[in-house]
Parts: C-alpha cells; structure tokens; sequence
C-alpha cells in the first residue's frame, strides 16, 4: 500500500524547516544575541506523532492528533548534543515532554522517536509541563516539572500544582519519584534543583504560592532543602529574589534554568510578572547568589534582560517570556532557550563573562522614579566627562 502524496509533500517541508540555517538578527544590546528563527514549533513534530498514515484507516490524510504549540524546555548537553526537553501540548491543552537534539544548540532540532513516557503515580494528575533538567553531582540526571490536578472546587478553573520529579541516565529511560512535598506551601510551580548538594542535601529554589495563580502571600523565589529526593520534603523555603512593588517582579516571579555555577556565584536566570490593563507581561531577569549561601542574593540588576520583541510578543498567551532552560558550554558559551506567548521557543546566545558582567555592572532597581533619574543623570554625566576627555 502506497503513503498518501501529502505526507512527502509535508515531509519535505518538514526537513526544510529543520535543516534551515539560523542567523543572528540585527538586535544589540552588547548582552546576548538573538536568533532571526525559533529554535522548536509545532511545525518540529513528526508527522507520525500527528497523523495516521495508514490510508485505509485516514483516506483524506487527516491530523489526528494534532499540536498546538511547543514551548517551553528544560536543557542539558548530552553526549556532546544540546538536548532540550520541550513542552508539547497538543490540540487538547494537555501538554507532554518530548526531547529534541542539535549539533550546535542554534538550529538543526530534531525530535526523537517517542515523547518522554513518565509513570502514572496519580490517576488525578491533569496536566504536567515546564520541566527543568539537572545533571546532579549524584549522577542522575532530574527532570522537575509542575504536576497539575483539578482543586475540585465549584470553579473549574482552580487547580492544584505541585512539583513532580523524574530520573534519568540516558534521556530514555525515566523514573518517576515521589512529588517533592513542601510543608509551608499548599502549591508549587517553578521548581528547580540545584546541580550539587548544600549541606550535604538536595537544594530546590521553589515558588510558595497560596493559589494556583496568584501566589497570594508568596514573597518570590524560595529556597529549600531535602534530605532525601527519594522522597524529598522541603520545611523551610528562604526567599532569595524578592517580589516588589512597581517592578518587573510585582505579581509573581519564578526560578527558570537551574542554576548555574560561576566564579562569581549561581547565575540564576529567572522570570518576573507584572499585571497590566492588557493582562500579565512575563519577562526574563538575572540574579547572582551565593556560592557558600545560595539563598542569598547578591546582585541583582534592574529591569529584564529578555522582554516580548516584535513576533514574540503574540501568541497563545501573548505579551510573555519564559525561559526554564540553557546550556553553559565548557568554553563559557552560553544558550538560553526561551520561549515566547507559550507559542514556540528562541534561542539567545551569549557568554558566562558577559552574563556575570551584565550581573554586577548593571545597577540594580532604585525603586523609585526619582533615584531612577538620578542613576540615569549620573551615567549621562560620567559620559559627557569621558567624552569631552577623548575628544
Ligand atoms: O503563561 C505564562 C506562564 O505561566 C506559568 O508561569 P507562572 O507559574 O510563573 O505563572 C506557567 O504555566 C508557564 O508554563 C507559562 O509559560
């Protein structure tokens, strides 16, 4: 029996769009690069993962199942790959986790054969998405993601989100372990384990929330520890990077990729939401902490580092940014993989030195219009100082 002539026809299209060369775009800011094209959309997923192509059962070839948007990754170098572990939600807004591998973290994403299977630990688990992956020194590979239910309340709408943890060696095969318990927070979401052990146990920066949307009297990004990440309990969360008024971090904020390792403390590349007449703008934001302390913040410039720009501020959810993912290369390399209006992911490419000089060269938020200004006029001043000495 032959294939129906559209599967090659869209086969085709399908190998163009993923053997495209990406360029840089003509945007500057002397902090990163960006990439004139996504890295993954929906346009990325086997045809055999959306069609039937047996046509005795779909004579008119017909999408079955189909996509609606790929966002969101978790990423990690893996045998010399940049793997990213998307976030694919079908048609019917459940979404799922499915690794996708390139040569050179730019362009040339592939999807594998099979999206990530995880085990069914609760038949109530609706929807799952967001998952940050972590080589930890202990030799596992984690991969912790927002596990969702129904709050079963009178509004449909009100749901349970928690931190559900999954473990590999190979990106094949996973283990799923217990969801992460913390003690003083009824909801989770942005969970992200650090690469190495604090005090000898598992560290997570979480996001304590009251509510499934509003993290109500949740103070920013937590800090916790677990003894055991078989079955991990955080007591205590610290809040590191704050939530503050009349910033990009005023409605929420959350932890994006893991951490990572400098030698000048974590470089944390985060999210912050701020409510509009327009709805919420998701943005991306650096800190630094600690290396001894990571809880503790110790700089912070102002303002974002990743803002919707032209087609990225339309989408599904539109007017956002969101990263949970990038890959320091040993070269100091640096790839951040954002997506933007949860509608497909970017690429933005720049360096740890750059990154850490961004971190602690850049002053951090005045807080007010007036002191705002006034950092403006002093670098206005010391400009027109060095100018007139150069010319
Ligand atoms: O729609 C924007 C983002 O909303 C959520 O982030 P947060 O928990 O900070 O509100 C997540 O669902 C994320 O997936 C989504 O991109």
């Amino acid at each position: 029996m032959k294939l129906h002539e559209k599967y090659y026809e869209l086969l085709n299209i399908q190998e163009e769009l993923i053997n495209r060369k990406n360029v840089k775009s003509d945007f500057y800011n002397g902090i990163y690069s960006r990439w004139c094209n996504p890295v993954l959309t929906r346009d990325h997923i086997p045809l055999s993962w959306r069609y039937d192509l047996n046509p005795e059962s779909n004579p008119f070839f017909q999408e079955r199942l189909a996509v609606n948007a790929v966002f969101n990754a978790g990423a990690i170098k893996f045998n010399g790959k940049y793997c990213l572990a998307a976030r694919v939600e079908g048609a019917d807004r459940k979404s799922f986790f499915a690794i996708a591998q390139s040569d050179n973290g730019i362009d040339g994403f592939r999807f594998g054969d099979y999206p990530i299977i995880i085990q069914d630990i609760d038949e109530n688990e609706t929807n799952v998405y967001d998952l940050r992956l972590t080589q930890h020194e202990d030799g596992w590979i984690y991969g912790v993601f927002c596990s969702e239910k129904s709050a079963c309340s009178k509004n449909l709408s009100d749901a349970v989100a928690s931190a559900g943890i999954i473990r590999t060696k190979n990106l094949k095969d996973w283990e799923r372990l217990p969801n992460l318990v913390t003690l003083n927070s009824p909801q989770q979401r942005n969970v992200c384990l650090f690469p190495e052990f604090v005090d000898g146990k598992y560290a997570f920066f979480t996001r304590p929330m009251d509510d499934f949307i509003d993290t109500g009297s949740g103070g920013g990004i937590g800090f916790g520890l677990a003894k055991d990440i078989n079955f991990a309990v955080i007591s205590e969360e610290r809040i590191t990077s704050k939530r503050k008024y009349h910033t990009i971090t005023e409605a929420k904020n959350g932890a994006g990729a893991v951490p990572i390792k400098t030698a000048k403390g974590w470089l944390n590349i985060a999210h912050g939401v701020r409510n509009t007449a327009a709805g919420l703008r998701y943005v991306i934001y650096v800190f630094v902490t600690d290396l001894l302390e990571p809880w503790k913040v110790i700089a912070e410039p102002s303002g974002y580092l990743i803002a919707p720009f032209g087609s990225e501020r339309l989408g599904d959810v539109s007017n956002v940014v969101f990263t949970n993912g990038a890959i320091a290369d040993e070269n100091g390399n640096l790839f951040i993989y954002y997506a933007s209006s949860d509608t497909r992911l970017h690429v933005a490419t720049t360096t740890i030195e750059r990154m850490l000089d961004y971190a602690f060269s850049t002053p951090a938020d005045a807080l007010r219009s007036n002191l705002c200004v006034k950092q403006r006029c002093d670098l206005i001043a010391s400009n027109l100082e060095f100018l007139a000495s150069v010319n």
